[in-house]
């Protein structure tokens, strides 16, 4: 079955959790013993570059664990996304590339992505799938210059904003996964979409405290196709 409406879906840690990827507020959220808003600031990058790069790379290597892959609900926003008629927009605050992995492709990763470095002069990105250091200089500037984390720090404006808000302007359905609302802009979404009129819908392991129209709390991976089925019917199955 297909559906025409405008979707806006945002994702958040929960939705990866079951990948084997921990969430950033649980109670393992501790990376050797400092939280995310210790190594996810610029202001930590400046102070200890060889900590914030160690963050990333470990991170990155994760990625590539075979026991790292996309789950039922991944699986399941990209089967609504084929499914959807009118237009659609995946918004993931994750920067792992399970979504990608999935096949979504209306895709876009807000808080950027562990595979991509940023080069600190242009600002122009690329892929990597190795480490990065200090040591690793970009192929766009002369003379060379450092890289960072494509990753959107705290104090730092998140990707296509614009595209995000209008897509939010124009949404008859928003439905939020496995985010726990800490973390603006992202925390605002619900609101925005709903005072243009969209239903607002929350699927996460507990209610998050912002508000939905609905809400279906449970594992991302029972409760996402569950919910998706509802919408797109029983044809689908992942
Ligand atoms: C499951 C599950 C399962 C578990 N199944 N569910 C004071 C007030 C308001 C705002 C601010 C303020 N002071 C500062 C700010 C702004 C700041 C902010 O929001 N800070 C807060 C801490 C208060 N925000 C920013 O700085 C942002 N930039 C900004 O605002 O720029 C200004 C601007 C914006 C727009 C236009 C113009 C200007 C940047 C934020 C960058 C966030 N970066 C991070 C780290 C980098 C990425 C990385 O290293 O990976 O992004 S922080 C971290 O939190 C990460 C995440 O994407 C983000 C959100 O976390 P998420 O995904 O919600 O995870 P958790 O762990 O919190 O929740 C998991 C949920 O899943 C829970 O609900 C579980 O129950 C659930 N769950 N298992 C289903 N199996």
């Amino acid at each position: 079955m297909s559906l025409k409406a405008n979707i806006v879906v945002l994702t958040g840690a929960g939705i990866s959790a079951e990948s084997g990827l921990k969430t950033f507020r649980d109670n393992n959220g501790l990376w050797e013993q400092h939280r995310v808003e210790e190594v996810a600031t610029p202001e930590a990058f400046a102070a200890n570059p060889a900590l914030v790069y160690r963050f990333y790379n470990a991170r990155r290597a994760q990625l590539k664990q075979d026991d790292i892959k996309p789950n039922a609900a991944h699986l399941a926003l990209a089967a609504l996304e084929k499914a959807c008629l009118g237009d659609f927009l995946l918004v993931t605050q994750n920067v792992d590339n399970l979504h990608q992995r999935a096949g979504s492709e209306q895709l876009i990763a807000m808080h950027g992505q562990l595979n991509q470095a940023r080069c600190l002069k242009s600002h122009k990105t690329v892929v990597i799938s190795g480490d990065l250091d200090s040591t690793t200089l970009c192929q766009c500037c002369q003379p060379p210059s450092a890289m960072r984390p494509d990753i959107v720090w705290f104090g730092e404006i998140p990707k296509q904003m614009n595209k995000i808000e209008s897509a939010l302007r124009r949404a008859d359905l928003f439905i939020a996964i496995g985010t726990s609302g800490q973390v603006y802009p992202a925390a605002g979404f619900a609101q925005l979409a709903a005072h243009s009129g969209a239903k607002t819908v929350e699927l996460n392991m507990e209610k998050s405290g912002l508000a939905f129209d609905a809400g279906h709390y449970g594992p991302a991976s029972n409760v996402v196709p569950e919910y998706i089925r509802s919408l797109i019917g029983d044809g689908y199955r992942v």
